[in-house]
């Protein structure tokens, strides 16, 4: 493998909310392997729904058994082998996971780790790895207690943005992981290290514990962005001995070492094969999207995402700073919509018999501003703005109860998710008009009846990549970027690979209708903060 660099190959994981995914590219970075694995559909031991577990009695506590994770990856190298991937000629490994969730690696995981033995699953000899079975997730909205305690440890909430990066927010990993050494000591106590689920995957590949990356390891409320070393005073407040069980954060593009010898002797790995710092879905989505500067790369998936790249830090109380994963001096900006795919789905299920060319044909039959009607649905407590619950106006600004026609329904959530994307984008800072490229992502971007919604409310031009999965594909990229970032620039390395095309523009009339309907929004939003109960 080492010896003939043209016939390496790379391969590139993605742990995301719903799925595990991953993809082997050649060393021209064309897809030679796709495969999945759908946690409620391919693992029903474990129950989840969207691939989480969460209670009616506990509702903002939302977690995923951290064995299914590593159930899932059994079952995928499994599905790789036997479509034929020749693991011998991968020259590195590289993945992303969803971002913030924390893993619990109990007295003893390292040993585990490191002494796999290749004739059994990875799942039967890690089932007692963890001190915490049930991993918090970024779908958890349970810790504004802990919240508090961080904003309070450094003085502000404008405080803690600055140093890391974010106020603090209920599913970042510090306050998550106070919230276990407060409420579970004993299994706090028994911790011996801590990952984000990215590091967590790594650290299979490794056969030892990876260490946390600069840019996943800024959606902690607990890393210094500008030192890139983590705050003692934050790690202070959330538990003791939390340095030793963090480990020291690497810049994302370390190598951080062999593939373990497990995977040499079950999957034939070559054992010079390297394992390159795993990161966010986010950051890595910026990887695999090639972003050009002005730029707002847009993610439509169970969370929506809109971010760009940052060559400065700034200091904002909504949204996120994060260290970027390419390039160490620089950092990217990021915004999260919880509410994404999970509530499209709902509404398609209620309103187009849970049939998405119905659900277009209704989009598609119903005029841009929907005659007056706005609708809000947040089907778990909203990140911006901060709201549960369906909120449905009609042209008089009148709250109602529902809707009289489908299709004036499945146009006011499309519509109200859009604009809610816009007014905040605005607040945060993005500069948005008819000369910015839209570029989308995720799930739902192969809807083009969506995206031209999206290209009308933001009055932008809408790309897509002829490569989807833009997570999954960067961390594929970062694998072979990771080997030669001595010799070339980013940009060399993806220079063979297609650029974004263009899909929707943007109608002539777009701004005249949304620009009033952004500003009408804002104005809804501000009353409903002060009163979710408002009658209008
Ligand atoms: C980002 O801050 C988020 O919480 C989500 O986009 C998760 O990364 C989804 F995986």
């Amino acid at each position: 493998m080492g010896d003939e660099p043209s016939k390496a190959t790379y391969l590139g994981l993605d742990l995301s909310t719903q799925q595990l995914k991953a993809v082997v590219v050649n060393n021209d970075l064309e897809v030679l392997h796709e495969t999945s694995v759908q946690f409620d559909n391919d693992l029903p031991e474990f129950r989840t729904y969207g691939g989480v577990l969460q209670r009616k009695e506990e509702p903002h506590v939302v977690t995923v058994p951290t064995l299914m994770w590593i159930k899932a990856l059994d079952m995928i190298l499994d599905k790789l082998r036997v479509c034929g991937v020749d693991f011998s000629k991968v020259a590195a490994i590289c993945g992303c996971a969803q971002q913030h969730g924390t893993v619990y690696w109990t007295k003893g995981g390292r040993n585990s780790l490191k002494n796999l033995d290749p004739e059994k699953f990875l799942h039967e000899q890690l089932a007692m790895a963890f001190s915490v079975t049930a991993s918090p997730v970024w779908m958890d909205s349970s810790t504004s207690a802990e919240c508090k305690l961080l904003e309070e440890a450094v003085g502000s909430p404008e405080k803690l943005a600055e140093i890391t990066g974010s106020r603090a927010y209920e599913r970042f990993s510090g306050p998550q992981i106070a919230k276990v050494s407060r409420k579970r000591p004993e299994a706090y106590s028994s911790t011996e290290r801590i990952s984000l689920i990215s590091s967590f995957l790594a650290s299979l590949f490794l056969g030892d514990y990876a260490p946390i990356d600069w840019s996943d390891g800024s959606g902690m409320n607990l890393l210094d962005i500008r030192s890139k070393d983590w705050c003692d005073e934050l790690l202070e407040v959330c538990g003791p001995s939390l340095k030793e069980k963090l480990g020291k954060p690497v810049s994302s593009t370390s190598d951080i070492g062999p593939v373990s010898t497990y995977f040499v002797e079950r999957f034939g790995f070559d054992e010079k094969c390297r394992v390159i710092a795993f990161t966010g879905d986010n950051p890595s989505s910026l990887a695999g999207m090639r972003l050009k500067e002005g730029d707002v790369a847009c993610s439509l998936g169970t969370s929506d995402t809109l971010f760009l790249w940052l060559n400065e830090p700034k200091t904002v109380t909504e949204g996120h700073i994060l260290c970027n994963p390419l390039d160490d001096k620089a950092y990217m900006t990021l915004l999260c919509f919880k509410n994404g795919s999970l509530t499209r789905k709902r509404i398609c299920e209620s309103a187009a018999q849970d049939s998405w060319p119905i659900f277009n044909e209704l989009l598609e039959s119903t005029p841009r501003g929907n005659f007056g009607n706005l609708g809000l649905y947040f089907d778990a407590k909203e990140i911006l703005p901060v709201l549960i619950g369906d909120y449905k106006f009609n042209k008089a600004n009148e709250k109602i109860s529902r809707y009289n026609s489908k299709e004036v329904e499945v146009r006011a959530l499309i519509e109200g998710q859009f604009i809610a994307r816009r007014a905040h984008a605005e607040d945060f800072g993005f500069s948005i008009g008819p000369k910015t490229r839209i570029i989308a992502t995720g799930g739902s971007s192969v809807n083009k009846a969506m995206l031209q919604v999206l290209a009308d409310v933001f009055n932008s031009p809408v790309y897509i990549s002829e490569l989807t999965n833009s997570a999954m594909m960067g961390a594929a990229y970062r694998a072979k970027f990771a080997l030669l970032k001595n010799e070339s620039t980013y940009e060399d390395i993806l220079k063979s690979l297609p650029e974004p095309t263009i899909v929707c523009e943007p109608y002539d009339d777009a701004d005249t209708i949304y620009k009033p309907m952004v500003i009408r929004y804002r104005n809804i939003i501000e009353q409903l903060m002060e009163n979710p109960l408002k009658k209008f």
